[in-house]
């Protein structure tokens, strides 16, 4: 062993060692099997800490899985298409691929230098035609599955480029943030996936997810935004049209006193007269190109317009005015509410500006009754007790939704219904660098422009090549529309002339089925193979950032299904463990951003101190799903700990490969009871993914080790050898290339330097003490627990102990007092 420590020489020689020896490769093997993957990256200029934060969570967790014996699939490949690349190529006019395959190669390169243990062999990139004709083809199997429709939508329209563009283009102040010029919205034809189909499944199945975060199950059911309420008809007079209302208040239908359905409702058209038509059709383009113009999270002052039509209340027949107003949402529910102006409080505020009717039909259970309607102050949205309700008065509001759910479905005007705030997701977008959407138009054989499928022997429909500066402008037609090679084309049924779709796929298709991609990355005939499906998913360790909590993650899991359905997988659920990662901050406490000028470089730190002190570093800040902040010291911290370890393995080389049969007495037992202690809980904290605590131990036992000299007694020179040994393998997912070289140095055979070690457990004795339990100040029982353990662990003891369960039985516990180390004391009334 060299005396000094020099990540700069160890490192880089163990990543070719693992290479050359194809380490990261899953073996055919009959061991069980892990997939750990990480979200896989934009490949930009290069890798900020965030990434080496996820993609490191993922390669510890990796890492362990190998040395327990699991056959471990690791990949890593990139998101390459998309908007950024795009807006860089319209900014410097290269081509977005040659820019890709730079960013890939050092995203690789950094990726490489961190000792990622990847399997290179199933690297994928989604700019690959190779990979996005699997898209198409997903396209066209979804469309005969009816998952595929043609709608319109709402897009931005930039005045000044002549062109739809993205969310993320428009300011906050609602411009376009290339040419400041005005957005407005306009309605658009695009293809979207039924995605709704599966709301409920997807709201379902999270329950059968335990292992995700909570707080991205509660974000995925809140996106979904399951509603249960009623369906209500109110027939428009002097028409035959009705209008269906959805509300989750049913109990207070009869203090609707005027409907508002959103102004671009679709059967506005059927019951309005044509002059007032027009000036809800102005009414409502103003109100997009305010909506467009306002900032993104503005609350809009609620707007509204009389439709001149009246409808007529589904119990009483009473004649009700119909609004249209901009606070309605024309594709939730059924674009058309109830309005109880006394119970819900836009709806009173709205009624008080227009000079509405008001009627109080609920009245609190305790407490002030409520004046009549004209004489409230504010809405009272709470349930209560019906009034003014013909047959309902005097039902709570529970019974009564119950109650006029029914009537509605026995008159045949309505009844339960459940609305979902969930939306079909639209992926056309006016991009080049995107998956071709695989569709033909042909004036003769569909003269309704529905678009015919490109055939599935046709495919990939690939990106042309291009004169970047005269296609990737940013203005006027979407760029593929501008290369009539791409466009021209001849119809696949007549073999006329065609039309090629010119749109192309939201990249998040792309990441919805990347992962099965790496199971067969080389398949030509399908995605992907069942054996191999079969063999690997559903992933057992998905490692990513809190932001993909609701998008991603839902479109991930809605195309599991499909696949599921298309019969290329047996799971419907992709992902078992999801592990959300915290945010990395810069030593300032912000996040690390360019934006804030925080920005520490992962490349740098490598040069400065090694990856493995990086990795420490990392791992060491706090647990996976917090965030950390970046601290200079701390790194210099995590690298001197790194470098303990060392003169420690230097100093006691002279030891290594010692072996002594014992028996081991003083200083001896001490290390190896040390050392042993700490394996078990090294274990036990990488087991429940508490890698900064494993550190924190592996600092301990250092701290311990580190005044002991070295020895001329056998047994204790075998004790130090071993502790040493055990010390870097336990540390070897955390510091992979310091393990190698020091275990190597220490005489690890092979199957040592890959396999993770046991403790004994005669040196682990852990202590245990005996804790008195009394209920009500009564002994009623003994329990023997850890002497470390907590009130929490010593109460459930209690509480299971037979005896004491006889004397809490039927009781209320009014408190637990709990005396450390000494008894409990259950207080009962
Ligand atoms: C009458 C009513 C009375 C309502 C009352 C509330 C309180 P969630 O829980 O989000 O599903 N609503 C229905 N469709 C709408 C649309 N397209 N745009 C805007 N608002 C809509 O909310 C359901 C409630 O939101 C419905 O219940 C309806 O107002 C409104 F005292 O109906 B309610
Ligand atoms: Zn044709």
């Amino acid at each position: 062993m060299h005396e000094r420590y020099d990540p700069a020489t160890i490192e880089p020689k163990w990543q070719d060692r693992w290479e050359e020896q194809e380490l990261f490769r899953p073996a055919a093997s009959d061991r069980p099997k892990q997939y750990v993957l990480e979200m896989f990256p934009y490949p930009s200029g290069a890798l900020h800490m965030g990434h080496v934060r996820n993609y490191l969570i993922g390669d510890v967790v990796a890492r362990y899985a190998r040395l327990r014996g699991f056959d471990v699939l690791h990949p890593m490949g990139w998101d390459a298409l998309g908007l950024p690349a795009e807006n860089a190529a319209i900014k410097d006019k290269r081509h977005p691929a040659e820019r890709t395959v730079e960013n890939i190669a050092s995203f690789k390169a950094e990726m490489k230098r961190l000792g990622f243990s990847y399997d290179w062999s199933r690297e994928i990139s989604t700019a690959d035609p190779q990979y996005y004709r699997w898209n198409q083809w997903f396209f066209l199997k979804f469309r005969e599955l009816g998952l595929v429709y043609r709608r319109h939508s709402a897009v931005n329209w930039c005045s000044g480029c002549q062109t739809v563009i993205a969310n993320e283009q428009v300011t906050t102040n609602g411009d376009c943030e290339r040419c400041n010029s005005e957005v407005v919205v306009k309605r658009m034809p695009e293809w979207a996936f039924r995605i709704t189909n599966y709301s409920e499944r997807l709201l379902a199945n999270l329950d059968q997810l335990p292992d995700w975060s909570q707080e991205v199950v509660k974000k995925q059911r809140h996106w979904i935004g399951r509603s249960d309420g009623t369906d209500l008809d109110f027939k428009v007079a002097g028409t035959d049209v009705t209008l269906r209302v959805f509300t989750t208040r049913a109990d207070t239908i009869f203090g609707c006193t005027y409907v508002v359905v959103a102004p671009d409702q679709p059967q506005l058209e059927q019951f309005v007269a044509p002059d007032r038509l027009e000036a809800i059709a102005a009414f409502a383009e103003e109100e997009a190109r305010k909506a467009a113009q306002r900032g993104r999270d503005e609350e809009p002052p609620k707007e509204g317009i009389d439709t001149g039509a009246v409808a007529l209340h589904p119990f009483t027949g009473e004649e009700l005015p119909i609004w249209a107003g901009n606070f309605v949402v024309s594709d939730y529910g059924t674009g058309a509410v109830m309005s109880v102006p006394a119970h819900d409080q836009r709806d009173f505020e709205f009624a008080r500006q227009f000079g509405l009717p008001i009627t109080t039909v609920i009245q609190p259970v305790e407490g002030e009754r409520l004046p009549a309607g004209d004489a409230l102050q504010a809405a009272f949205v709470e349930d209560g007790v019906l009034e003014n309700s013909a047959g309902f008065d005097g039902l709570s509001s529970a019974e009564a939704r119950e109650q006029i759910s029914a009537a509605a479905a026995a008159g045949d005007f309505g009844g339960p219904a459940v609305t979902y705030r969930q939306r079909d997701w639209g992926i056309s977008r006016q991009r080049y660098w995107g998956t071709p959407i695989p569709i033909v138009y042909c004036e003769e054989c569909d003269p309704d422009g529905e678009g015919l499928d490109v055939p599935l022997d046709q495919l990939p429909v690939e990106l042309p090549q291009i004169d970047v500066e005269k296609v990737l402008t940013g203005r006027g037609e979407p760029p593929l529309a501008k290369v009539p090679e791409f466009l021209n084309t001849t119809c696949p049924q007549c073999g006329g002339p065609a039309r090629r779709e010119v749109e192309t796929m939201d990249t998040f298709v792309d990441s919805t089925w990347y992962y099965a991609r790496y199971l067969d990355p080389q398949n030509g005939e399908l995605p992907f193979g069942l054996e191999e499906a079969v063999r690997w998913l559903p992933v057992d360790v998905y490692v990513g950032g809190p932001e993909h909590s609701t998008m991603h993650l839902l479109y991930f899991r809605f195309w599991t299904m499909v696949m599921r359905e298309l019969g290329l997988c047996e799971v419907e659920e992709p992902v078992v463990r999801m592990i959300t990662q915290g945010i990395v901050n810069g030593p300032d406490g912000r996040k690390m951003s360019k934006r804030w000028g925080n920005v520490i470089s992962p490349a740098a730190i490598v040069e400065q101190y090694g990856a493995d002190a990086a990795r420490t570093f990392v791992m060491f800040a706090g647990p996976p799903d917090k965030d950390i902040q970046w601290s200079d010291e701390q790194v210099e911290g995590c690298s001197r700990f790194l470098q303990r370890i060392w003169r420690l393995a230097h100093a006691h080389h002279e030891a290594a490969g010692a072996r002594h049969d014992g028996p081991f007495e003083g200083n001896a037992l001490e290390i190896r009871r040390a050392t042993h202690r700490t394996l078990a809980r090294v274990t036990a904290d990488i087991e429940r993914r508490s890698f900064n605590t494993a550190i924190a131990r592996c600092m301990e036992l250092v701290n311990f080790l580190t005044p002991l000299p070295l020895s001329d007694e056998p047994a204790q020179r075998a004790a130090m050898a071993e502790a040493i040994l055990l010390l870097v393998r336990m540390l070897s997912p955390i510091t992979p290339h310091l393990a190698d070289e020091v275990a190597t140095a220490y005489g690890a055979a092979q199957e040592e330097l890959r396999s993770w070690p046991e403790h004994d457990p005669e040196l682990v004795v852990e202590e245990r003490l005996s804790y008195a339990v009394q209920v009500n100040g009564k002994l009623r029982g003994q329990v023997e627990v850890a002497a470390d353990a907590e009130e929490a662990v010593v109460r459930a003891a209690a509480e299971a102990d037979e005896k004491v369960a006889a004397h809490l039985e039927g009781k209320t516990v009014r408190k637990f007092v709990f005396v450390p180390k000494r008894l409990v004391n259950f207080v009962c009334g």
